[in-house]
C-alpha cells in the first residue's frame, strides 16, 4: 500500500513528459493518490488529457492561473467528482521572455515585474483561497517549486528571482495562515531540469554542465528525483513539516567551492 492512499491531488503545472509537475505526478499515483490535472489553454489540453489518463486520471480541467474565475471554476468543477482535496501542487511561473536575460535593471519593466509575481507567486495564494473550503479537516498539503534564484544571484534568472523570493515569503505566510486548520504548505527548490520552461533559455546547456560539476552528487537530479521529495512532502510521513523550502538539487545549494 502506498503512503498516499486515498488522497485526492490537484496537480497544476503539467505541460508535458518533462515537466516537474509530470514527475510529481506520476510518483503520486504511484504512491496511491487520485489525480486531477489542470491545463493552462486549449492548445494544452489533449496532451494533458493523454497524461492523465496514463495516470488512471480523467480529470482535467482548464486553468489560466491569471484568471480568478478560471481558478474558481476548478474547484467548482473539482466537486462534481470529489467530495474534498488533499493535496495541491503549484508547479508554474512566467516572466516575459526579454527580461530573463541580460543586465537586470536595463531589462526589468513595471509590467514585466507584475507579470512575473501575479503568474508565479500570487497563483499560488490564489489557489490555496479557492481551495481552501474543500481542504477542511484533511491534513490537506500544499506544495509549490521554487529555484535557488531566490536566495542568490543567478545570471539572467534576474526578475524570476525576485518572483520567486516572494514565492518562498508566500509559502511561510500561507504556512502561518493555513496551520491552525491543519494544512501544511511547503516548497522545493530543484535543479536546473531540461523542461519546457528550459528551453529557450540562452545557455541553459553551459548551467547544467556547471551545475552537475559543482554539486556534491556529480550529476543533476530528475523530474523523478523532484516528484518523490515531492510525494514524500505531500504525505502523511511529513506531518510535522511546514512553511519550509526542501532542496532537492544534489546538494549544490550548500557548497562554498569546488
Ligand atoms: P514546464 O514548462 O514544464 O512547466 C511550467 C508550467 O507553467 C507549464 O505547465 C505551463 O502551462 C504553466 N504556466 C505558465 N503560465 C501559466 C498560466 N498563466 N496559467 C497556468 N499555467 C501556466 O517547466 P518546469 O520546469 O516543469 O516548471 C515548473 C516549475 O518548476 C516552475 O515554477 C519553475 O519555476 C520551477 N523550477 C524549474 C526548474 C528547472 O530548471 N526546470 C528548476 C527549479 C524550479
Ligand atoms: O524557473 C525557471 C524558469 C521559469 C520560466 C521560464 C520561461 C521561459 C519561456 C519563466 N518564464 C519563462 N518565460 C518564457 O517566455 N527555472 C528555474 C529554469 C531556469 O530559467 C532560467 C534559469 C533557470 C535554471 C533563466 C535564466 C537563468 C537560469
Amino acid at each position: 500500500m502506498g503512503f498516499l492512499e486515498n488522497k485526492n491531488a490537484l496537480i497544476v503545472g503539467v505541460a508535458s513528459t518533462r515537466s516537474i509537475a509530470w514527475g510529481i505526478a506520476k510518483a503520486m499515483q504511484r504512491e496511491g493518490a487520485n489525480l486531477a490535472f489542470t491545463a493552462q489553454n486549449e492548445k494544452l489540453t489533449s496532451r494533458v488529457e493523454k497524461l492523465a489518463s496514463e495516470c488512471d486520471s480523467d480529470i482535467v480541467l482548464p486553468c489560466d492561473v491569471s484568471n480568478d474565475e478560471e481558478i474558481n471554476q476548478v474547484f467548482e468543477k473539482l466537486d462534481d467528482y470529489w467530495d474534498h482535496v488533499d493535496i495541491i501542487v503549484h508547479s508554474v511561473a512566467f516572466a516575459n521572455k526579454e527580461e530573463l536575460e541580460g543586465d537586470y535593471l536595463d531589462n526589468v519593466t513595471r509590467e514585466g515585474f507584475k507579470m512575473a509575481q501575479d503568474i508565479s507567486s500570487y497563483s499560488f495564494s490564489a489557489l490555496a483561497k479557492a481551495g481552501r473550503n474543500m481542504m477542511q479537516g484533511r491534513n490537506a498539503s500544499l506544495l509549490t517549486l521554487s529555484y535557488l534564484g531566490a536566495v542568490r544571484t543567478i545570471p539572467n534568472y534576474n526578475v524570476m528571482g525576485i518572483a520567486k523570493a516572494s514565492l518562498e515569503a508566500n509559502v511561510r505566510y500561507m504556512a502561518q495562515c493555513l496551520g491552525p486548520e491543519g494544512i501544511r504548505v511547503n516548497a522545493i527548490s530543484a535543479g536546473p531540469i531540461r523542461t519546457l520552461a528550459a528551453a529557450g533559455i540562452s545557455d541553459f546547456r553551459e548551467m547544467l554542465k556547471y551545475s552537475e560539476n559543482a554539486s556534491p552528487l556529480k550529476r543533476n537530479v530528475t523530474i523523478d528525483e523532484v516528484g518523490n521529495v515531492a510525494a514524500f512532502l505531500a504525505s502523511d510521513l511529513a506531518s510535522g513539516m511546514t512553511g519550509d523550502v526542501l532542496y532537492v538539487d544534489g546538494g549544490y545549494h550548500m557548497v562554498g567551492m569546488v
